[in-house]
C-alpha cells in the first residue's frame, strides 16, 4: 500500500472550513485525473461519484478527452451522464472496464467497503467487479476502524418474495453480533424501497465487530433470496480521501 499526500483543501488565507460536499468534489475531481481518452468507465453513484460524472461531461465537451464510453451503475447515473453528454453501453457490449470511479458508505483500513446506503449496489458490484482500476473516493467521514463500525447500515438486497423469512434468516446469521434487519423504505413513506432491479433492500445494523468478513460475504450469498450485498471486499485498488488537511491517495 502507498499513499501519497496532496494538496490540502483547506481554504487557509480566509480559515474557511470546506463543507462535506466541497470534500466529496475535491476527492471525485482528484479521481478523474486518472481518466484518459479511449476508456471505458464504471460510472458510480451517489453524492461523491455525482462529481466525477460531471467533470467527466464538462472535459468531454471541452475536447480535454475524447473516445470515453461511460457504463452507469445505476438508472440515475444513466440519466445523468446522457444530461452531460457522456455515450453510454452496458456490460453485454463492453464487459471489461478500464476505470470506475465510485463513492462508498465505509472504508476499512484494508480498503474493504460498505456500500449500497444509495441503493445501487448491485449494478455497482457487477460494474466495479470487472474493472482493471477501481478508485474509491470519499471524504474522510466514511472512514471506519471494521465494517459496520459507522453503526450504519448494511445493505443486502434480496428479492421481494417472502422478504420477512429472507430478513429473518439474515439477522440469524448474525445475531452474535446483534444484528438487527430492517426493510428499507422509500423517503418518509411506509413503502418499500424498490432497487433499479425490482427488488427489496433489507439495512442490517450490527452492535459488534462481524469477524471474518468473507465468510460473512459467502453466509450471506448461500441465503436464498439474497441477491447481492454491500460488502465490496478486496476491490478497491486506490482510495482517495478528502479531508480538512488534504487529499490521500492510496494504491493497493
Ligand atoms: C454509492 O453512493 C453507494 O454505493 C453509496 O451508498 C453511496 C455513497 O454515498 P455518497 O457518495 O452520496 O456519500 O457510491
Amino acid at each position: 500500500v502507498s499513499t501519497q499526500p496532496s494538496s490540502s483543501p483547506t481554504n487557509r488565507a480566509s480559515k474557511v472550513l470546506l463543507t462535506q460536499d466541497e470534500l466529496k468534489k475535491i476527492a471525485a475531481y482528484e479521481a478523474v485525473k486518472f481518466v484518459q481518452s479511449g476508456m471505458v468507465l464504471g460510472l458510480g453513484t451517489g453524492s461523491t461519484a455525482k462529481h466525477a460524472v460531471d467533470k467527466i461531461g464538462e472535459l468531454l465537451k471541452q475536447g480535454k478527452l475524447k473516445n470515453i464510453v461511460g457504463i452507469p451503475t445505476s438508472n440515475v447515473t444513466r440519466d445523468q451522464a446522457i444530461s452531460v453528454g457522456i455515450p453510454l453501453s452496458d456490460l453485454d457490449k463492453h464487459p471489461i472496464m478500464d476505470l470506475s470511479i465510485d463513492g462508498a458508505d465505509e472504508v476499512d483500513p484494508h480498503m474493504n467497503l460498505v456500500k449500497g446506503r444509495g441503493g445501487s449496489l448491485l449494478r455497482e458490484k457487477m460494474v466495479e467487479a470487472t474493472s482493471k482500476k477501481f478508485i474509491v473516493i470519499v471524504d474522510e467521514s466514511k472512514l471506519v476502524k471494521y465494517i459496520g463500525g459507522s453503526g450504519l447500515a448494511m445493505p443486502v438486497e434480496i428479492v421481494q418474495f417472502c422478504w420477512k423469512f429472507t430478513l429473518s434468516r439474515l439477522e440469524m446469521l448474525f445475531m452474535e453480533a446483534g444484528c438487527v434487519g430492517k426493510l428499507r423504505k422509500f423517503g418518509d413513506s411506509e413503502e418499500p424501497f424498490v432497487t433499479d432491479n425490482g427488488n427489496y433492500i433489507i439495512d442490517l445494523y450490527f452492535k459488534k465487530d462481524i469477524g471474518d468478513l468473507k465468510a460473512a460475504s459467502d453466509a450471506i450469498l448461500r441465503l436464498p433470496g439474497v441477491v447481492e450485498h454491500g460488502m465490496f471486499l478486496d476491490m478497491a485498488t486506490t482510495l482517495i480521501v478528502a479531508g480538512e488537511h488534504g487529499v490521500r491517495v492510496t494504491n493497493k
